[in-house]
C-alpha cells in the first residue's frame, strides 16, 4: 500500500436521509478541484469514478419509520468491498453521499485490518454519534446508524450485510458531539466509546484530545479510518448540509485538527460525507472540505518538526 496515492471513489448515497440532494455530493468535490489540490501536494490522484451497486433485496423491517433498507444495503455490501480493495492499493478518500455509506467504508476497512492482524481505530467527526439500529431510530433515515452497525450492536443481521470484523468501541473516538438521541446516549453510556462533545473541545481544545486518541493508536499498532461530516463544522461555514447544529468546530478547529492527523501518519482511509450542494452557498462548503482533506493530506504553511506520536 503507498500512502502517496490517493483514490477518489464517489459515493453518491441518498438513501440515507429523505432531504434531496447528497447524491450530487461527488460531482460537487470534483467541481471544487478536489483531485487537483491532491495532486499539487504532490500526491498520485486516480479518481475512480462514482460506484453504482448491485441491488440487493432485503425483507421488510418491522420499524416503520425506516426509509431506503435496500438501497442501503446494496451500498454497504458495494462499499466494504471497495473500501477493502483499494485501502491495499493507497489512502481510499470517499466523496459522499449521506453518511450511511459508512456502514460500507468502515466494515469495509475493518475487514481488511483484520486480514492485515491489525487493530482498526476509527475518528469519527460530526455533531451527532450515529448509533441508532434499526429499532430504535425514529426518523428512519438510515444516516443515523452508521456507527451502531460497524461496532455490532444488534438488529442489523439479516438486514445489511454481516460483519467480517465488528469494529472495537474502544477503538472509537467521537469529536464534536452535540446532537445525541436518548436511546444513543444510553449505547454512549454502556459501549466504552471515547467521546469529546463541544464542550470538551472548548475546555481542553481539540489539538490535546485528538493527540491523545492518536498516542493510542500508534501504540496499538492500528490502522485509522476518518468519517468526517459536515455538520462536524460550524453551520456559519459550512451551510450545504441538511443537519446543522450550532456551536460545531471552527474553521481553524477543523484544520487543526486535520493537520495533526496528517502528521501522525496514521489515516488508512476518508469519508467525506453529508455534503448537500443543493444547500450549499456558491460551493463554499464543497471547498471548506476539500481544503480540509488538502490539510489531511499533507498541505502545510511552514514545515515543521514531525511530533512524535
Ligand atoms: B448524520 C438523528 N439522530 O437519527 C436521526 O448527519 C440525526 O449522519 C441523524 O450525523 C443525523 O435522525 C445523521 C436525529
Ligand atoms: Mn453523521
Ligand atoms: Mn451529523
Ligand atoms: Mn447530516
Amino acid at each position: 500500500m503507498d500512502p502517496r496515492r490517493c483514490i477518489l471513489i464517489g459515493a453518491p448515497v441518498q438513501a440515507g436521509t429523505r432531504r434531496l440532494g447528497c447524491d450530487m455530493g461527488p460531482s460537487a468535490y470534483r467541481a471544487a478541484g478536489l483531485g487537483p489540490a491532491l495532486a499539487g501536494l504532490g500526491l498520485i490522484v486516480e479518481d475512480r469514478g462514482n460506484l453504482a451497486p448491485e441491488p440487493v433485496s432485503v425483507p421488510p423491517h418491522p420499524n416503520p419509520a425506516i426509509h431506503g433498507l435496500p438501497e442501503v444495503a446494496a451500498w454497504t455490501a458495494a462499499l466494504a468491498d471497495a473500501a477493502d480493495a483499494a485501502a491495499g492499493e493507497g489512502v481510499p478518500i470517499f466523496l459522499g453521499g449521506d453518511h450511511s455509506l459508512s456502514a460500507g467504508t468502515v466494515s469495509g476497512i475493518a475487514r481488511r485490518a483484520a486480514r492485515e492482524g491489525r487493530p482498526l481505530f476509527v475518528l469519527w467527526l460530526d455533531a451527532h454519534p450515529d448509533l441508532h439500529t434499526l429499532d430504535t431510530t425514529t426518523s428512519g433515515h438510515l444516516h443515523g446508524v452508521p456507527m451502531a452497525y460497524a461496532t455490532g450492536a444488534p438488529g442489523f443481521v439479516g438486514y445489511l450485510p454481516p460483519l467480517a470484523a465488528p469494529v472495537a468501541p474502544e477503538h472509537v473516538c467521537m469529536i464534536g458531539l452535540r446532537s445525541v438521541d436518548p436511546a444513543e446516549r444510553a449505547i454512549l453510556r454502556d459501549a466504552g466509546i471515547r467521546v469529546h462533545d463541544m464542550r470538551a473541545i472548548d475546555e481542553s481544545g481539540i489539538g490535546l484530545l485528538l493527540a491523545a486518541f492518536l498516542d493510542g493508536v500508534a501504540a496499538a499498532g492500528g490502522l485509522l479510518h476518518v468519517s468526517l461530516d459536515v455538520d462536524f463544522l460550524e453551520p456559519g461555514i459550512a451551510p450545504g448540509v441538511g443537519t446543522t447544529v450550532p456551536g460545531g468546530a471552527t474553521f481553524r478547529e477543523a484544520h487543526l485538527a486535520m493537520e495533526i492527523l496528517h502528521d501522525s501518519g496514521l489515516v488508512r482511509s476518508l469519508d467525506l460525507v453529508e455534503l448537500n450542494p443543493f444547500l450549499d452557498e456558491r460551493g463554499r462548503t464543497a471547498l471548506l472540505m476539500t481544503d480540509l482533506a488538502a490539510s489531511l493530506m499533507g498541505r502545510r504553511v511552514l514545515d515543521r518538526p514531525t511530533r512524535s506520536f
